[in-house]
């Protein structure tokens, strides 16, 4: 499912974060350690190999909402940039927290001039954040950013299961052509 968003193009496909070799940069569903994990966290940092743990240690602990950049190393994708969400009913005001997400990982791309993107539903897994919700912030945002991105063309949202494809789906049919 594809939907055009002024320059930038928006994609929903079902899959693995892990395995998106056509995009310049994949998006961690990190923690605060930036460390190996459950969901995204673990597959990602099995893919890249033991190097990017190691590459990480300089840059964490992060905040609720921030994003940081490395390379990919084994993956097939130029960087990882590692966004840490919202535990939900814990860290406030959410809402906020999971759009800073999005956005600061946008304004890192840019910085890098990176053309193309994939995002997990950053906090829906661990971080319990309710999916319709969590995807209205994302798509929001990421619209709300378009006009002004100059190197980002391709925005690919990669959701692992068929309902949350679903989700997706129908939200980007809602968007106006
Ligand atoms: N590719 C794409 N999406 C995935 C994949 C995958 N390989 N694996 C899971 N998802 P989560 P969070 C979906 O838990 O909620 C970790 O343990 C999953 O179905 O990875 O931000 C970290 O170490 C869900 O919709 O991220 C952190 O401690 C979404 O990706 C904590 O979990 C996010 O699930 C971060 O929690």
């Amino acid at each position: 499912m594809k939907k055009q968003a002024g320059e930038v193009q928006l994609e929903a496909v079902q899959g693995d974060i892990t395995k998106q070799p056509d995009v310049t940069a994949v998006v961690n569903a990190a923690n605060a350690q930036l460390m190996s994990g459950g969901g995204v966290a673990g597959a990602i940092h099995r893919a890249a190999g033991p190097a990017l743990a190691e590459d990480c240690r300089r840059l964490a602990p992060i905040r609720p909402g921030e994003a940081v950049l490395t390379e990919a190393f084994d993956l097939p994708n130029k960087y990882v940039i590692h966004a840490l969400g919202p535990v939900y009913g814990m860290d406030k005001p959410e809402n906020v927290l999971l759009a800073d997400c999005y956005r600061n990982t946008l304004i890192l791309a840019e910085e890098q001039k990176i053309d193309s993107i994939a995002f997990p539903a950053i906090s829906t897994g661990a971080f319990g954040y309710p999916f319709e919700a969590a995807t209205d912030i994302a798509l929001q945002t990421v619209i709300e950013m378009a006009p002004d991105l100059k190197y980002v063309r391709h925005i690919r949202f990669v959701l692992y299961g068929d309902i949350d494809f679903d989700v997706y789906v129908e939200r980007l049919r809602m968007l106006k052509d």
